[in-house]
């Protein structure tokens, strides 16, 4: 068994079980602590340690458990920055990235375009709100929408001046599905992970095929707001700490997600830090669990 990655269990066997949620949250990178306006946070989810039938039964339920001690993923425990740097290899990842300096002109731009003379104001830098290239370019003519994010494919190096930089100027965040462009090393470490247990709990649990595995690598603070994910979701934290917040679905009308046809489709329009209770009053109904892992 390697290194526990969940060093903090919240909740436990006889926590309150939360009803089922599926893939809808918002990750926190780190220095985001309990928000005083969370408290639509009414629970923790589950920890059980990896294997309990217990836990094997909720999962398959679709309600969210932190599994103790799972060992999915052993060989990339060692994966931090230096090593990463050394054996990923000189492919070209993919970085999503704010820029103060991008924002404030493209706040300038919305405001010309829609002679508006009160000021608008972007979203904090730390914010990475994932929007839909294709519905964008679909758009392109009938829409203002100016997304204050750009995705941009770099070496690890660049990631890494960029990730060291100043942060109170831009932000990255890159998240890259681990695929054959990565080094040699780093394919042995990942043939290693335990794609048996994958395999066949996606079997019992009715999953549908393994799509993708995404290497997020965030600053601390970044986050990604709340969201509707299409797939369900094994995360395995490697490094620094995590807090995930979950909406059970049938919050769906609370939740305010942009129409479908928007670029910003499976996000919600509520910010969580600051909800618009005017705009959004049914948010009042909103209750989440949330998990933290390091
Ligand atoms: O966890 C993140 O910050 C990004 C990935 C994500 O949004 C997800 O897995 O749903």
């Amino acid at each position: 068994m390697s290194e526990n990655p969940f060093e903090a269990c919240y909740g436990g066997p006889g926590s309150p079980v939360p009803q089922p949620v599926l893939n809808n949250g918002t990750g926190h990178f780190e220095d985001v602590e309990p928000h005083p306006n969370y408290n639509f946070i009414t629970g923790n989810v589950p920890c059980y340690d990896f294997n309990d039938p217990v836990a094997l039964n909720l999962i398959k339920e679709q309600v969210p458990v932190i599994l103790r001690g799972a060992d999915l993923v052993s060989s990339a425990m060692k994966w931090d920055l230096d090593y990463l740097s050394t054996h990923i290899g000189g492919g070209r990842f993919a970085v999503f990235i704010r820029n103060a300096a991008a924002d404030r002109s493209a706040v300038a731009q919305l405001q010309s375009s829609s002679n508006q003379s009160q000021s608008c104001q972007p979203e904090p830098l730390h914010i990475f709100k994932y929007f839909d290239e294709k519905k964008l370019a679909a758009l392109q003519e009938k829409s203002t929408f100016q997304s204050t994010m750009v995705r941009i494919e770099m070496t690890f190096q660049e990631f890494l001046k960029r990730f060291q930089g100043d942060r109170s100027q831009e932000r990255v965040y890159l998240q890259q599905p681990l695929n054959n462009t990565v080094g040699p090393q780093i394919a042995s470490d990942f043939i290693q992970f335990n794609w048996s247990w994958a395999a066949e709990h996606k079997k019992e649990f009715n999953w549908g095929p393994l799509t993708s595995n995404l290497l997020l690598i965030g600053q601390k603070g970044n986050i990604t707001p709340c969201h509707f994910d299409e797939q369900q979701n094994l995360f395995c934290p490697l490094r620094g700490r995590k807090k995930i917040i979950l909406f059970n679905p049938d919050n769906f009308p609370y939740l305010y997600p942009y129409p479908v046809h928007h670029p910003n489709d499976r996000q919600s329009q509520v910010n969580l830090d600051n909800p618009d209770m005017g705009r959004f009053p049914k948010f009042a109904m909103a209750r989440a669990v949330q998990a933290t892992g390091k």
